[in-house]
């Protein structure tokens, strides 16, 4: 990856004229030269000179980026909330702009400089004459009263300015298929455009649901009629999407169903934990146009290829769409697309659903868009075959493994099984992390500067003091019941294993953990870590024999059984916003009081005591020890989690159950393990080879195939070329 560094055009300095066209150039040259290495480049640079003025900042990027792109420009870094659509760049300022980056005129400079004082003096006088509106827009007529209740999420008048609309013109459909759709058409194009943020569409898409919602009566009592005429309502599509058998991952699934059905989809969502028959059936029974998969852990990019295999298999045609946490365009190309011969579109977000979705169902559009995609996915295709990364043996990684002192082994004030009862919800929210809640809305930057950010400040502060109201209505009305349970249990090392006894005298193992290993070849000295290695070995001491007496941590929280109810009334009563508001509340919560737990934890191991840490040292996990969860990368592997559930009885003392991909249900939950060791860390188990998953099956007596499916996106080879 090359960054041919892109520098500050239209500063005054005549040197400096040609910066954008160098980085074109150059990256012009590279791709014709190094056909395999990628571009990239830090874009906002080359507006520098016009920092306070984001209309010619935002045209500057766009216009960059877009001559960028078509020399090759692989990737770029650039504020996404600073971006214009090019083909939307008023013209004369679009001139200026080219001008002034691709160096076209020696007065360049000069005139964008003048055109750009004018932009900002009008601009300004927008932001006065807008408050001047937001005062009057009342007085309006009833169609600019709807977009602009719309455009801002304003749902006081709703159901008076809906009804005054229907009497105007008659009939419900024409109020949903004029102003309301009008209105929402320009809350699409704001949000394509990254001039309007995610909740504020959510928003959006609430006084929608209701304006649409107050409607429905009326048009129930005219569907037969309009029937008769062949006036249905005719969405722009139908879409089914669900979160796939086993995965209860709900809130991301949500919001690209509320964008979605912003932009004139219909959207059936069919919730979580869906086989795939029940989805394939729906999508037919529904004439659905496209299939929309969800899943948040890996488990479920398995099932995923089981969706495309019996979508070829049953002779569909509709296009696949693929998204959550855990999936990527990568894999999406590698391991789904190959199953089935119609589209298999990996989405990164809601704001590209749109588009996709578009594209997909567009008459004119379909076939370049298809053909850029395959061709896209048949690239990364040919970049990974045979890619396997260089990895050690099992053996030479073992001998790699750290070599940690054992010597400061606290005594916990109690071992075995605790059950926390009644924990209390205040105390668990002095826990939250706030980053998180605002990239779950797509606010990107670090809680509290975010308030700060040029963009998107106003909007997260906004957001931000929705949030409070809602966690202190969840506290006052104590709407959510967090629970746990958690344990402190003697335990000791063998290989990658972690035998955890039934007591002191450590002569009956309990259960065991299996852990997985780095393989990679360290080249900086550093070690091939497992968790394991966090634990004292198996070993009898010289002078006591005894064996070192250490111990595992483990537990399961959850913020609530009742998360999904809430959420549900919400969304009955047409509020999608707080539907989505207290589900990510809730995982918020989840989190916090695993933190939470975690400091109970180690105060009563006893090192905790002396902490002293303010609430952002906790956040930022400043303290001895640390708490990996099956699954997150140090732990890839899920099915460990069984083990966890049998160990602390889970779903007895905490009611959170597993499903049988080894996700939890209720879905804000969170569970893992303790490691008190002073030196215990977090890191990436990373690629596996054959030889450490064959020890393992053997390890866990698992049916080699089985552990490879578990863990299949972490294997360093094909399974079934390695048989
Ligand atoms: C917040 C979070 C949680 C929350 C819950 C999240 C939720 N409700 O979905 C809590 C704290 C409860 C949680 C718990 C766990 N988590 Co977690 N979590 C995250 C985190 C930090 C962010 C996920 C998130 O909510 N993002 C915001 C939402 C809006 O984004 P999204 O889900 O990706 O959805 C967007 C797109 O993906 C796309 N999209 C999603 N679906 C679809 C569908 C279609 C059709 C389309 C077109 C688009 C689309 O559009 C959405 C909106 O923009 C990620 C790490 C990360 N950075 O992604 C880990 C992560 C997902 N978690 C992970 C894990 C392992 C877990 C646990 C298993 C850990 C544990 N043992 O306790 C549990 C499992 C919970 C369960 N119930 O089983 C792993 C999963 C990887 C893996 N190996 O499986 C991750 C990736 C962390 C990591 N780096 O390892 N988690």
């Amino acid at each position: 990856m090359f960054d041919p560094n892109i520098l500050t055009v239209a500063t005054g300095i005549e040197e400096h004229n040609n910066y954008a066209v160098d980085f074109i150039e150059a990256t012009r040259w590279i791709k014709a030269n190094l056909p395999h290495a990628k571009v990239s480049g830090g874009v906002s640079n080359v507006s520098f000179s016009f920092r306070g003025n984001n209309p010619v900042r935002e045209a500057m990027h766009s216009a960059f980026l877009f001559h960028a792109i078509r020399a090759g420009m692989d990737m770029g870094i650039v504020n996404a909330g600073m971006l214009e659509v090019y083909e939307e760049i008023e013209p004369e300022l679009k001139e200026l702009v080219e001008d002034a980056l691709l160096n076209r005129r020696p007065d360049a400079t000069e005139r964008l400089v003048a055109h750009g004082e004018k932009l900002k003096a009008a601009s300004a006088g927008t932001t006065a004459s807008d408050k001047k509106v937001e005062e009057e827009w009342r007085k309006g007529t009833v169609e600019e009263r709807l977009s602009h209740a719309l455009v801002k999420g304003i749902d006081l008048h709703i159901d008076a300015d809906t009804e005054e609309a229907r009497a105007k013109l008659g009939k419900p459909l024409l109020v949903i298929e004029g102003p309301l759709m009008a209105g929402m058409g320009v809350v699409g194009d704001l949000f394509g455009a990254g001039k309007m943020f995610l909740p504020q569409v959510v928003k959006s898409a609430r006084v929608m649901k209701k304006a649409v919602a107050y409607l429905t009566p009326f048009m129930e009592a005219e569907k037969a009629a309009m029937a008769a005429r062949g006036e249905a309502v005719k969405a722009q599509g139908k879409i089914v999407l669900a979160t796939v058998k086993g995965d209860v991952h709900d809130i991301g699934k949500n919001i690209v169903g509320v964008v979605l059905a912003c932009n004139n989809y219909e959207v059936i969502d069919m919730g979580v934990m869906v086989p795939c028959q029940k989805i394939l059936d729906r999508a037919v029974a529904e004439k659905a146009d496209l299939i929309g998969l969800s899943g948040l852990i890996t488990p479920s990019l398995d099932e995923m290829q089981h969706v495309a295999r019996e979508m070829e298999r049953l002779g569909f045609k509709l296009p696949l769409l693929v998204g959550g946490a855990t999936t990527s365009k990568a894999h999406t190309a590698i391991k789904i697309a190959p199953h089935y011969s119609q589209p298999v579109v990996h989405v990164l977000d809601a704001s590209r659903a749109v588009p996709v979705t578009t594209s997909l169902l567009s008459k004119d559009g379909k076939a370049a868009f298809v053909k850029q995609h395959r061709e896209e996915y048949e690239r990364l295709r040919e970049q990974h075959a045979g890619k396997a990364a260089k990895l050690l043996s099992l053996n030479a990684a073992r001998a790699n493994a750290p070599k940690l002192k054992f010597d400061d082994l606290p005594k916990p004030e109690f071992t075995g099984m605790r059950i926390f009862e009644q924990p209390s919800l205040e105390a668990i929210a002095q826990f939250i992390d706030w980053t998180p809640f605002f990239h779950t809305w797509e606010l990107r930057g670090v809680y509290p500067a975010i308030f700060q950010h040029e963009k998107h400040g106003e909007e997260a502060r906004k957001l931000f003091a929705d949030a409070q109201e809602m966690l202190a209505k969840v506290i006052r009305e104590k709407l959510l019941t967090p629970r746990c349970v958690y344990g402190l249990f003697p335990a000791n090392r063998v290989g990658d294993d972690v035998e955890v006894y039934t007591d002191e005298s450590r002569q009956t193992v309990r259960t065991t953990f299996h852990f997985l290993r780095q393989q990679s070849e360290k080249t900086d000295g550093t070690p091939n870590w497992c968790l394991a290695d966090f634990i004292a070995p198996k070993e009898r001491s010289a002078v006591s024999g005894q064996l070192s007496a250490d111990y595992l941590g483990a537990f399961a929280v959850t913020a609530g059984v009742e998360t999904k109810a809430l959420a549900d009334a919400y969304k009955a009563a047409h509020d999608d916003y707080n539907a989505i508001m207290i589900e990510a509340i809730a995982d918020r919560l989840a989190e916090a009081f695993a933190e939470f737990l975690h400091k109970r934890t180690r105060d009563e191991w006893g090192f905790g005591k002396n902490e002293n840490l303010t609430t952002q040292q906790l956040i930022d996990e400043a303290y001895r020890g640390i708490r990996p969860a099956p699954g997150y990368p140090a732990c890839p592997d899920h099915t460990e989690k069984g083990t966890l559930w049998s160990l602390l009885d889970v779903e007895k003392n905490a009611g959170i159950s597993l499903t049988e991909s080894f996700a939890m249900w209720p879905g804000a939950s969170v569970s893992g393990f303790y490691f008190g060791h002073p030196d215990s860390k977090y890191f990436a188990v990373g690629k596996l080879d054959r030889d450490q998953l064959a020890d393992l099956a053997q390890r866990k007596s698992m049916p080699l195939a089985e552990a490879e499916r578990w863990l299949g996106p972490w294997l360093n080879y094909d399974p079934v070329a390695a048989k």
